[in-house]
């Protein structure tokens, strides 16, 4: 097991009373369960403890109840008073945390950054004395290090919450860095969730008939590149709109095409705007596919990756495509297939 040496960021939690945990904006399931378990850890431990997200939290985290618990700074909240330390989970790009990261700034003495990410080269530097490891295969992981460290029993409560962390992230144990330290963990943690399988569905069966009739659509639209070895997919958000869902509905369609055999890497356009495009990459392990995002000043992990792209459609694609072929080694210029 990677046991991660979170020592550091220990003391300074035992140091201070006022704790407020957060997470990137469009937050997921690895950023909120990994702050929403620390969260009822540090309660227990009796500290002034205060869990936001940046914007809404996308429906189908509602079985980890974050309504009772978490408040969401583009909607109606409570002040941010002043606080000692603020946690920012599953991200150390803190233009992944405007607006609120300016109020942090305001109000809180000390922000560090929790997460598993690669620094960016051109982003950024995250705080000095954040925790960044880019073995953990989940936030939640480091989460659940912090609370032994801590030395603060689990819970069902923090249970379901890193349970949720890891089995998101790692997408029921399909990415987990070659190590035992996920499954270890989520061996110890079913001694208090009783219904994993609950949270499978939750955080996995979640099609509505829209969203099929959605998939069906955009699926239809794909395009693919050098043998087979790329894909490429463009949603607009009217596709969203039209099937009545909500953007964290075309988070998944990018993993969904990785299924497909002779793929090697995936390249999934959102609509944002006219002429704005979020891109996610995908790779499966072959190439990296981070130079690629942060070519476009994006971010991510090494085989999963994104950015905000500015231009024609078209000739974004080229520029993707081209460069992902140029790593697979695939003679340039794309050459459809
Ligand atoms: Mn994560």
């Amino acid at each position: 097991m990677n046991t991660l040496n979170v020592e550091r960021l220990v003391r300074k939690i035992q140091a201070v009373k006022s704790v407020l945990l957060t997470t990137h904006k469009q937050c997921d399931g690895d950023g909120l369960g990994a702050m929403l378990g620390l969260y009822h850890a540090l309660r227990k431990n009796g500290h002034d403890v205060r869990v936001m997200t940046v914007d809404d939290v996308p429906s189908k985290y509602t079985f980890l109840e974050p309504d009772k618990v978490l408040e969401v700074f583009t909607g109606p909240h409570r002040p941010i008073a002043p606080t000692e330390l603020a946690l920012i989970f599953d991200t150390n790009d803190r233009r992944m945390v405007d607006p609120l990261y300016a109020e942090l700034e305001k109000h809180c003495r000390e922000i560090l950054f929790v997460d598993h990410h690669p620094v960016l080269n051109q982003g950024p530097e995250p705080t000095p004395g954040s925790f960044i490891d880019t073995r953990a295969a989940s936030t939640g992981e480091i989460s659940y290090f912090l609370i032994k460290g801590l030395g603060i029993r689990l819970d069902e409560n923090i249970a379901r919450a890193l349970y949720t962390s890891i089995a998101f992230d790692t997408q029921l144990f399909r990415y987990v860095k070659s190590s035992p330290t996920s499954h270890l963990i989520c061996a110890e943690l079913l001694e208090y969730e009783r219904n994993p399988e609950e949270i499978h569905q939750c955080l996995f069966s979640t099609h509505t008939i829209g969203k099929v009739a959605f998939l069906s659509k955009v699926l239809s639209q794909i395009e693919f590149f050098g043998n087979g070895s790329v894909a490429v997919l463009k949603l607009r958000s009217q596709d969203l709109d039209d099937h009545d869902l909500e953007m964290d509905d075309s988070r998944d369609v990018i993993d969904m095409i990785m299924n497909i055999n002779s793929l090697q890497a995936a390249a999934l356009f959102r609509e944002e705007a006219p002429n704005t495009y979020k891109l996610s990459l995908r790779s499966k392990g072959k190439i990296e596919i981070l130079g690629v995002a942060e070519s476009f000043q994006g971010g991510g992990h090494l085989f999963a990756a994104g950015a905000l792209l500015h231009g024609k459609y078209q000739d974004l694609k080229l520029q993707v495509v081209n460069q992902l072929l140029h790593r697979l080694d695939v003679p340039f210029p794309a050459n459809k297939k």
